[in-house]
């Protein structure tokens, strides 16, 4: 199923299921309930300080997650935070702010930031390949701020990391001065599709309870708001895919962004010795690379 149609088939629910924020109703929706099988994973990205470690905050109810974290422009770092909401476990992995990655003149500056930057990827898939695949994509923006950069983190994760096969959430954050929180949705969501961010379902919230809890009302509809969308969107059967895939879609990726920093065999030894891939499945992931850049060259699909 295409992202598109896949996200046609449940935003109607998902609208109606962020209007009503009262706890009996999420009670009503959400019945206290037993748990239902291992933890399951939802990565939460976006642009640099829009708010992913105060909305990790938010959901575990208690600070988990450092909020003064500092990123770098192309980084793949997570920092996965175990939570339970509505008695069903998640792990929360709370990744580093990303922002298009800068232009790296300097061909030791360009190699390591591709490098680093692949370690951290492919870390983060090992992980995701061992503990359950991915339930569900938060993308957390920072309401009133729509920006060309934020596509840079949408695609690295909906597109380039799950294939478009992962449901999305929307968040916006910073709405607490918003007359109607909610109306910031209605007044973006024609932007939001002309930069090509799609998605399942969304909320738009205040991450924080402000000076002496002036906002604690809305915090707290907030948090009954995200838990909702959580639950609701992380339903169906989490995605994975062989290892070998997932790695060389990402760094096809990476080397469309960052300057071509190495040779087909300097690559193959970086993702041995950098990365932690066997030597086969680094083999693997070389030759499928190559056989994708020739299609590419011939004008083929990618
Ligand atoms: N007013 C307001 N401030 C917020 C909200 N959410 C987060 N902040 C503040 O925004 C700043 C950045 O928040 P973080 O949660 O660290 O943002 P982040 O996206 O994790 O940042 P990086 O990890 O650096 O990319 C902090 O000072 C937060 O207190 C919100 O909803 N309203
Ligand atoms: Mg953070």
């Amino acid at each position: 199923m295409s992202t598109s149609t896949h996200i046609a088939s449940t935003l109607d629910h998902s609208r109606q299921l962020s209007r009503s924020t009262d706890a009996t109703s999420f009670e009503r929706d959400f019945p206290p309930s037993v748990p239902t099988g291992p933890p399951k994973n939802i990565i939460i990205f976006g642009e640099m300080g829009v708010g992913k470690s105060s909305l990790v905050n938010l959901i575990a109810g208690k600070k988990l997650a450092d909020t003064s974290s500092k990123a770098e422009s192309c980084t793949f770092a997570a920092t996965p935070h175990p939570v339970t909401v509505n008695s069903q476990p998640f792990v929360l992995f709370d990744t580093a702010g990303m922002n298009e990655p800068q232009n790296l003149s300097n061909k030791k500056e360009a190699r390591d930031a591709f490098v680093d930057a692949a370690k951290q990827a492919v870390q983060l898939i090992s992980k995701l390949d061992r503990e359950g695949g991915i339930a569900l994509l938060v993308f957390c923006m920072q309401g009133g701020r729509v920006t060309r950069s934020m596509q840079h983190a949408y695609t690295f994760f909906v597109n380039v990391l799950c294939n478009d096969r992962v449901p999305v959430a929307v968040i916006a954050t910073k709405l607490e001065t918003e007359e109607d929180m909610d109306g910031w949705w209605e007044e973006n969501k024609e932007l939001l599709d002309r930069y090509g961010v799609a998605s399942n379902g969304h909320a738009c919230i205040t991450a924080t309870t402000g000076y002496k809890g002036c906002y604690q009302e809305r915090y707290d509809q907030s948090r009954v708001k995200v838990h909702k969308l959580l639950l609701e969107l992380s339903a169906g059967d989490p995605y994975k895919e062989p290892k070998e895939n997932w790695v060389t879609r990402l760094v096809l990726h990476m080397r469309r962004i960052l300057p071509p920093a190495f040779t087909d065999r300097e690559l193959q030894k970086k993702l041995v010795k950098s990365c932690g891939l066997t030597e086969s499945e680094a083999k693997d992931v070389v030759q499928s690379i190559r056989k994708e850049e020739k299609i590419k060259k011939k004008g083929g699909r990618v």
